[in-house]
């Protein structure tokens, strides 16, 4: 399958791995929007959050989880964070697997852009 976050879990392309366990992968961002920008991905393929199954729950409970633990590492879990999921092209979704977006160590405005 063509795709980007298929080939990290696969290790075709290697992550930069902040966290990984049976189900998830997380790994920092090529492009950082603020001082930790870490991508958690579930390692199933699926495209958009459209795309999310009642069997895909389970899974995809596990992206918050893993993104208040690596918050929690980072420091800033007290402080505060952002995380964020883009769905399709008028949200600015460039990768068709699903990606939770964790951001912190910075202060952030409401509403996102
Ligand atoms: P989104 O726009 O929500 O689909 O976010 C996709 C993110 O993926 C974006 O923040 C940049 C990141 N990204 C794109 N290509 C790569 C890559 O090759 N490696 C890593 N680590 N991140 C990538």
């Amino acid at each position: 399958m063509d795709c980007l976050f298929c080939k990290m879990v696969n290790r075709e392309i290697e992550p930069d791995v902040v966290y990984e366990d049976e189900h998830v992968l997380a790994f920092n961002d090529i492009n950082p929007q603020a001082p930790t920008h870490v991508l958690i991905i579930p390692k199933k393929h699926i495209a958009t959050l459209n795309d999310i199954r009642e069997d895909d729950l389970e899974v995809v409970g596990r992206l918050p989880l893993v993104a208040a633990r690596v918050a929690r590492e980072a420091g800033f879990a007290e402080d505060g964070y952002r995380v964020v999921m883009n769905c399709n092209e008028g949200a600015g979704q460039t990768v068709y697997h699903i990606h939770m977006h964790l951001m912190g160590g910075r202060r952030f405005t409401w509403p996102a852009g």
